[in-house]
């Protein structure tokens, strides 16, 4: 699905867009880059596939709103390059379609915690990293500690998540039960379909709060795949810009104070933080 023109601006917009193209074809390249520098669906728009429970790095609040600190980042980092908050569209998908749906023009952008690999890199691009952490196994079972008290038992993983193929290698003797998000894999744990579920470590962390019963028992280092904003494949305009944007982030103590506000008590990595 390709979002339409809904905004009279937007209209006008690609109303002007369609007149500069028809009238100088030769030099249509040069008009689309300087009214669209960012290479946007819609150039008044960031539309951004993010997904809903993911908490606390992206969620939906009671209201239907999309928050949580990658949100947050995400917004903070597009009022630098100009945009209102209302000029960034969330929409909520599984986690399997966010990339495809990067690199197909649905969206601009995908944001959702989103680590950085070579494998990722074949189909989309990414913005520098922006966050680093664990990959945690979440459980009921006192018992499940390790790879080896995980052997035939059932492990959910959201599908396409690096908890998928980090399951595949480092828990092989697992049964991997895939599920489309984290909301239904950890009611497949709450009512014993699963016996424990495997997603990144502030998620679980949150559903501990939520379900007393509910421990992470297991942590797998995922240093070497630093959360990045996802864009599509060769769309240099706007990497550039968010990374330019994001540093300034780091550099003013903004992500520090993000860190802090969502993600309490986790120890403060210095990666991200103000450079003397
Ligand atoms: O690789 C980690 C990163 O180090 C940080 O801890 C944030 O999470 C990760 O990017 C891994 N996230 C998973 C992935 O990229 C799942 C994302 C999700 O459930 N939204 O597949």
């Amino acid at each position: 699905m390709r979002r339409t023109e809904s905004s009279p601006l937007g209209r006008l917009r690609a109303a002007m867009l369609g007149i500069t193209l028809s009238l100088a074809a030769g030099t249509a390249s040069t008009a689309l880059a300087q009214d669209n520098p960012y290479g946007l669906i819609d150039p008044g728009t960031i539309s951004v596939g993010t997904m809903g429970d993911a908490k606390p790095y992206v969620f939906t609040t009671a209201d239907g709103n999309f928050t949580g600190f990658d949100i947050e980042l995400f917004l903070n980092v597009t009022e630098r390059m100009g945009f209102k908050k209302d000029q960034v569209i969330f929409t909520g998908q599984e986690f399997s379609a966010l990339m495809p749906s990067v690199a197909n023009e649905r969206f601009d952008v995908a944001v959702a915690a989103i680590g950085t690999t070579d494998k990722r890199k074949q189909t989309v691009d990414f913005s520098d990293g922006y966050l680093a952490g664990y990959l945690s196994v979440l459980t009921a079972d006192a018992k499940i500690v390790d790879a080896e008290s995980l052997k035939a038992k059932r492990l959910g993983v959201v599908q396409g998540t690096l908890q998928e193929i980090n399951a595949e290698k480092n828990f092989a003797g697992a049964d991997l039960v895939k599920f489309p998000d984290n909301n239904s894999a950890v009611s497949g744990l709450n009512n014993g379909t699963v016996d424990a579920h495997f997603l990144d470590y502030e998620a679980a962390k949150d559903y501990t709060a939520r379900y007393p019963d509910l421990k992470i028992t297991v942590n797998i280092p995922s240093f070497d795949a630093p959360a990045g904003f996802v864009i599509r494949k060769g769309n240099d305009g706007l990497r550039l810009a968010l990374n330019k944007a994001l540093h300034e982030a780091m550099q003013d103590g903004t992500w520090k104070t993000l860190y802090e506000k969502w993600f309490p008590g986790s120890p403060m990595p210095d990666a991200y933080l103000p450079k003397k």
